[in-house]
């Protein structure tokens, strides 16, 4: 038995050894769990590589073969979106949105920099990122392929991309808002059955801050937001003022709730503070309320920001038969909520409670409606799991899988057992198995996880730590995403991937919901160079326009001229229909560099401020002729 098996069986017999994690627990158990991650005995290590060889040829797809499964994937402070395939877990793409990107031209090119949003000089007016969750819009409860959204915390920036393209189209920085964490888009609209989709994306602000952000160093002054974004225009809706701070964020599939697990209900300024309290929140926005509210003109603003902004707080919301939230207890900093496929459950994973909280929402509505006069009732489990407990996600069969941080584990749960054993049934077993992941698991996600289609097929989990999985490569450690085969009654770890810190959450959907474009069209691009003929050079006063289009392997035009002092607007299109036929134009000196898809428009400005000759040239291999495709743009002094 290995030296974690023996700890988990120790605290399965003696759950009680610690309820709860406080301040000087918290340190030394930290520590013994990565001191447990590292001393992993050989024969645990034996065992799990013999399990995994029985399921591992699901996930060496032959060469040509396809993935089944789509992953979207957060890049972490990177601030980049990312694509796999699963269950392969190669990485496709990576999608800028938040930073600048070499290889796309992303932060470079005017387009791009027009969506990152740029200071009056024209410079970016960020240049980092940091991104954590990222979800995908809905139609009928499952995932209609047109846009995902990605949360930027540092900057309180929420991205779209679409689907389509795989393109970030859209950011929208959120006002009088820090720490943007949790984001979930509606499911479909709470008062118009018609609206069987999304419309709306919320977004949780874990920072509390003086409203509007004076530098006051009384934190009993300071507050947190709850924002509500359009899905179509990116705008801000409205926002909700809260007690306590928001974390993660979920929606019911009936559009009626969203939720936000609240780990500061202390509102304290220090981590102590933050802990002192047994209990914290996890707290329910009645949506079609709130858009009433914000209807009838109930609302304030803060600062400059237009957006109205509604009173959720406790004081103002006692009564539920008016009230625009509810606030159900939860033990102690929870984080991560999630809700159930079968759209009747919301649980709350405890952090530094050993236990999950499993909500009912119906019974969250019977409080709204005035029936049920505590909104507490609405706990219909609250059951123990292992250490640090942080995502749960599901197999679509009533069991869910919550990462236990501390125990490196993920462990395997029935819902409705649980659930009797919170009746008072002490004999039902609610824990089906639990499995040692490498190391210091952190988010979860099931094929389909987060819709009405929840499959049990795959498992991905994300470890904070990697350690000694692969090659040693200097200080820092690759992240270590974990592939788990949940198909059967006990979970088997199939797979490694190193993935490039550090990704928090991610989507895994069957391939066949999304369709996108092999190529671009030129009806997205109001410049487009549609035909050779159109390329040239156009001069107004120092201003000069150079239209360009690029077909393998040529540039058209090959060289043009240029006096030092012009300010210069240079449009170039792909004109290649070939799929995969991509060019690049990198220009010397002149820090700039980006890529044209075939069919795609791109356009740069930038001051010819030095006497020369440079070669402009494709970068991104394309012929036989690609070294020869460049040309000559000559400047004179
Ligand atoms: S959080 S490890 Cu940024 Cu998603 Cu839970
Ligand atoms: Cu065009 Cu290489
Ligand atoms: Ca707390």
């Amino acid at each position: 038995m290995s030296q974690d098996q023996s700890k988990s069986q120790e605290l399965a017999q003696n759950p009680a050894r610690r309820k709860f994690l406080n301040t000087t627990a918290l340190a030394g158990l930290s520590g013994a769990g990565l001191a447990a991650g590292l001393s992993l005995s050989p024969a645990a290590t034996t065992t799990a590589h013999a399990a995994a060889s029985d399921s591992a040829s699901k996930v060496h797809l032959k060469p040509g073969e396809l993935d089944e499964y789509y992953g979207l994937w957060s890049g972490g402070h990177t601030g980049d979106f990312r694509v796999l395939g699963i269950p392969s877990g190669r990485e496709l793409l990576r999608v800028p949105c938040f930073t600048p990107d070499a290889l796309i031209g992303w932060g470079i090119t005017n387009e791009s920099k027009a969506v990152m949003g740029t200071k009056p000089d024209g410079s970016l007016e960020f240049t980092v990122g940091d991104t954590h969750h990222t979800h995908a819009s809905y139609k009928d409860g499952n995932y209609d392929g047109r846009y995902a959204w990605i949360n930027d915390k540092i900057n309180s920036r929420i991205a779209r991309i679409r689907l389509d393209y795989f393109i970030c189209d859209k950011i929208t920085k959120l006002p009088n808002v820090q720490g943007f964490h949790g984001i979930f888009p509606d499911k479909r609209d709470p008062v118009d059955p018609k609206v069987n989709y999304t419309t709306r994306v919320f977004c949780g602000g874990e920072f509390s801050i003086p409203l509007p952000n004076v530098g006051t160093e009384d934190h009993t002054q300071y507050r947190s937001l709850f924002s509500c974004v359009d899905a179509e225009t990116m705008e801000v809706r409205w926002q909700v003022l809260i007690d306590g701070n928001c974390d993660l964020v979920a929606t019911s599939f009936d559009g009626k709730l969203a939720a936000s697990n609240q780990y500061n209900t202390e509102m304290g300024a220090r981590f102590e503070d933050m802990m002192s309290a047994e209990r914290d929140s996890c707290i329910f926005f009645n949506i079609a309320r709130i858009e009433a509210a914000v209807k009838a003109g109930k609302f304030k603003t803060y600062g400059a920001s237009k957006v109205p902004v509604v009173d959720g707080t406790k004081a103002s919301n006692k009564d539920p038969k008016t009230a625009l939230v509810g606030y159900v207890s939860v033990p102690k900093n929870p984080h991560g909520v999630n809700a159930s496929p079968d759209g009747k459950y919301f649980i709350c994973a405890g952090k530094l409670s050993p236990t999950a909280t499993v909500i009912e929402l119906t019974k969250v509505l019977e409080w709204f409606d005035g029936k049920m006069a505590d909104i507490d009732k609405a706990i219909v489990a609250e059951v123990e799991l292992g250490l640090g407990p942080l995502h749960t996600a599901f197999d679509g069969r009533g069991n869910a899988y919550t990462t236990l941080f501390l125990d490196s584990q993920v462990v395997k749960w029935n819902v409705d057992a649980a659930i009797k054993f919170h009746a008072g049934d002490t004999k039902s077993q609610y824990v089906v198995d639990r499995l040692d992941v490498h190391y210091q698991p952190g988010h979860i996600n099931a094929t389909q996880s987060e819709t009405m289609f929840a499959d049990g097929k795959w498992l991905a989990v994300g470890c904070k730590f990697s350690k000694d999985r692969y090659l040693p490569v200097g200080p820092m450690h690759a992240e270590n995403e974990q592939l788990i085969d949940i198909s059967g009654e006990k979970m088997v770890l199939v797979a490694d991937h190193p993935v490039r810190p550090e990704p928090h959450d991610f989507i895994m959907f069957r391939r066949e919901l999304l369709s996108p474009k092999p190529i671009y069209q030129h009806e997205e691009f109001p410049l487009a160079v549609t035909k050779v003929e159109d390329a040239g050079v156009t001069r107004n006063g120092n201003k000069v326009t150079v239209k360009m289009a690029s077909y393998a392997p040529a540039f058209e035009p090959r060289e043009f001229k240029l006096k030092v002092g012009d300010e210069v607007t240079l449009i170039l299109t792909n004109l290649d229909r070939i799929e995969d036929l991509t060019h690049g134009f990198a220009l010397p000196d002149h820090n700039i560099n980006f890529i044209v898809n075939p069919q795609e428009t791109k356009s740069v400005t930038f001051k010819a401020d030095k006497p020369g000759v440079f070669w402009y040239y494709c970068t991104h291999f394309c012929h036989a002729l690609h070294l020869e495709m460049r040309g000559r743009m000559i400047v004179e002094a």
